[in-house]
């Protein structure tokens, strides 16, 4: 009896164990990602139940009247707390530049991204990369053919694999104390579903687009053995259906985190804005749901806020009780005048940005600190 017992018991461990093993693996593009790794996605899909955490791109590195390491971080300026969710661009690392596309070396990227990791953050990365075909920038959409050019065959293969060692070097480098490579999000070839950069929807076919993705994804996963990457496929933000939406979609096995970058306009009435906000929303939950990804707003904004009350009266209105894992406000540029999408202090939505930070609903480092979401 005590022997069926203990046989009763085994079996059950070892089919929980399977199982949640299998689930997990199920859920990640990386079969082979790291238990960090996917430790960081499970807690993030737990967190949803909890609120939105609040994103900010090049928040360590320079925000508007100052550049590291002469200050640190406009959101902290103001709510004494940092965002939850960092967000760095590696463009130009394509072509072993020290700095990027924006001026941020790539020493002192790798150090922010340490830092975040080691406060209990979260770190994501696009690439603008330059356009392989004509040297210009990722913008650069003079020439069609350049999606095909870098696939396997294409006159740039080769070129495009240097570029995807780059790549690999600086995520296998990011080391934490214990010698493991931190889990990032890694969120390529965005806005793929507009026409201005070179993998844009004009620019390659929906195949090309799907390979080019696949075969990133592959790459770093199998040939450069990185297992740290969470994979994030955002669309550019005007789509109307799940048809529309998905045109560029690599497919599940290849996709964590889905999402889309979205913008408020200058003059765009706020009504408008929400109302729109909101049906691209319902559409990305719609699709997240079937496919069992989690929801984000990968980039968004209202360049140089001039609402007052912008963030408690109309966007946290619009988002608030969704599901969403996070959204991503877009760089205070510190060499742009009023390009900026994050109050500082003295701006004129500081007062109300303190308030949607005292909301439970939105997340930042402090609350999201407490919940250790790569363990
Ligand atoms: C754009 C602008 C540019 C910047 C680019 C990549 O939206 O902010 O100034 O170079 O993103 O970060």
């Amino acid at each position: 009896m005590k022997s069926l017992k203990c046989l009763i018991l085994f079996t059950f461990l070892v089919v929980t164990a399977c199982k949640s093993q299998g689930n997990l693996k199920i859920n990640l593009a990386d079969p082979k990602a790291t238990a960090s790794t996917v430790k960081l996605f499970t807690n993030m899909q737990a967190l949803t139940a909890k609120g939105i955490m609040i994103g900010h791109q090049d928040d360590l590195a320079y925000g508007i009247g100052w550049k590291a390491p002469n200050g640190k971080s406009d959101v902290y300026k103001v709510c004494s707390d940092y965002p939850a969710v960092f967000g760095w661009d590696l463009g130009h690392i394509e072509k072993g530049s020290a700095v990027n596309l924006d001026s941020v070396p790539f020493s002192d990227m790798k150090k922010y991204a340490l830092e975040v990791n080691a406060m209990g953050g979260i770190n994501t990365f696009s690439w603008h990369l330059d356009n392989p075909l004509t040297s210009g920038s990722a913008w650069d959409v003079t020439k069609n053919g350049v999606v095909k050019s870098v696939l396997p065959d294409g006159a740039n293969h080769a070129e495009f694999n240097r570029w995807l060692d780059n790549v690999a070097a600086f995520f296998s480098g990011l080391k934490d104390k214990n010698g493991e490579a931190i889990p990032v999000i890694f969120r390529p070839f965005h806005e793929q579903t507009g026409d201005w950069f070179w993998w844009g929807k004009a620019h390659c076919t929906a195949e090309e687009f799907s390979q080019l993705w696949q075969y990133t994804v592959k790459y770093l996963n199998e040939t450069k053995n990185i297992h740290n990457l969470v994979f994030a496929f955002s669309t550019g933000g005007s789509f109307d259906n799940v048809k529309d939406y998905s045109d560029r979609y690599p497919g599940d096995k290849f996709v964590d985190i889905v999402g889309f970058d979205f913008y408020q306009d200058a003059n765009q009435p706020n009504a408008e804005f929400s109302k729109l906000l909101e049906a691209r929303l319902k559409v990305l939950f719609e699709f997240s749901k079937v496919r069992n990804k989690l929801p984000a707003l990968t980039e968004l904004g209202y360049e140089r806020i001039p609402d007052p009350v912008w963030w408690t009266k109309t966007f946290y209105p619009t988002v608030e009780n969704l599901p969403l894992s996070y959204a991503m406000f877009w760089r205070n540029a510190a060499n742009r005048p009023n390009h900026f999408y994050m109050p500082y202090p003295g701006q004129i939505s500081e007062e109300d940005f303190k308030k949607f930070y005292a909301l439970p609903g939105t997340l930042f480092l402090k609350d999201i600190e407490k919940v250790h979401i790569y363990k």
